[in-house]
């Protein structure tokens, strides 16, 4: 009988979600309860951490869980390192469901930078008007290049404004069209957009704006996680979740 836990969080985890229930696949969808009213999903939901790679480990057996899908964010890399060793240890299958990395395309002005910190560091200089599309979570660390005009998106209203002197919030939450992100930038007169490189289709759209608007972009390279089996398609872990775990090697005997 299998039972899959998703980690989810993203597009293609809510995608799989409707593939798993029109299949009529026991799973349950994992958030870590980041946002007020997470998407409703059409298969059971659970909100919260596990309490490490022991706590993940203990739910797997308890839960009996037979497949581990890691389809959370490029960027969720703790999750995803939690995930490869709690699996190891309760002896289940792992797949990670991603998306391939954003390359820039002609007409692109990107630089690179391989961290958060990075980008930071990259935005010394005279004052500018920065569309920072990360999210809540790390805008405080953009207090120490205090002289731009920031322009935040968050999914939900935050308890408290970010420390960043100057900045323009708006509260939305993906997928974005380009033509609503073209108008924002147009609208805050941004002069450079800082992204993480999540790939996918959510957050392309500002990526696809900058490129219209002729605006260059800062592009953060996505942290580095454990070898694990990796999907881009819904549609391959499920056909994955037909097979694994039925092998000899998996079966143990
Ligand atoms: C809680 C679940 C779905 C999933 C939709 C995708 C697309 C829209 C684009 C910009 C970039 C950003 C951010 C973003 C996008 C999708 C996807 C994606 C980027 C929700 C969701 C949860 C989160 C968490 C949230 C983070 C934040 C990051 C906003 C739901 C809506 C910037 C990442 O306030 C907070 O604490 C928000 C935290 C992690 C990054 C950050 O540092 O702030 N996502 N986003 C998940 C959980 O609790 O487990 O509320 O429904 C999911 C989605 N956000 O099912 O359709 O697939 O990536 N999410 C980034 O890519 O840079 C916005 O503004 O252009
Ligand atoms: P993270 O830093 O890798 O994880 C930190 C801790 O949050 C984990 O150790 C785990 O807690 C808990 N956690 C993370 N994802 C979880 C999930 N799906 N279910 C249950 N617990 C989870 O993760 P993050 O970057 O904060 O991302 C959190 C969620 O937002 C993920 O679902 C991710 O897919 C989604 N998201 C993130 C981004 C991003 O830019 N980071 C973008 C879009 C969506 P315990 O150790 O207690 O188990």
């Amino acid at each position: 009988m299998r039972n899959i836990l998703l980690l989810g969080g993203t597009t293609e985890a809510s995608a799989l979600a409707r593939l798993l229930a029109a299949r009529g696949i026991p799973a349950v969808l994992s958030y870590a309860g980041r946002t007020r009213s997470p998407l409703d999903q059409p298969v059971p939901v659970r909100i919260g951490g596990f309490g490490g790679v022991a706590g993940l480990a203990a739910y797997l057996r308890e839960q009996r869980v037979t497949h581990l899908v890691d389809a959370t964010h490029p960027f969720a890399a703790t999750m995803s390192a939690n995930a490869v060793e709690a699996a190891r240890l309760a002896g289940i299958p792992l797949i990670a469901l991603t998306r391939p990395a954003w390359v820039a395309d002609t007409g692109d002005t990107w630089r690179h930078v391989d961290s958060i910190a990075a980008a930071v560091a990259a935005l010394a200089g005279s004052p500018r008007r920065i569309m920072l599309a990360l999210g809540r979570m790390h805008a405080e660390e953009f207090a120490a290049q205090p002289q731009h005009h920031y322009l935040l998106r968050f999914v939900d209203e935050p308890a408290e404004r970010p420390p960043l002197p100057d900045h323009s919030l708006v509260v939305d939450r993906g997928p974005f069209t380009v033509e609503g992100d073209m108008r924002l930038l147009q609208d805050h007169a941004v002069d450079l957009v800082v992204s993480k490189n999540s790939g996918g289709t959510g957050a392309e759209a500002k990526l696809i704006a900058a490129r219209n608007l002729c605006l260059p972009v800062l592009m953060i390279d996505r942290p580095a996680v454990p070898g694990r089996a990796q999907a881009y398609l819904p549609e391959e872990v499920l056909a994955w979740v037909d097979h694994a775990g039925t092998s000899t090697t998996e079966r143990g005997v």
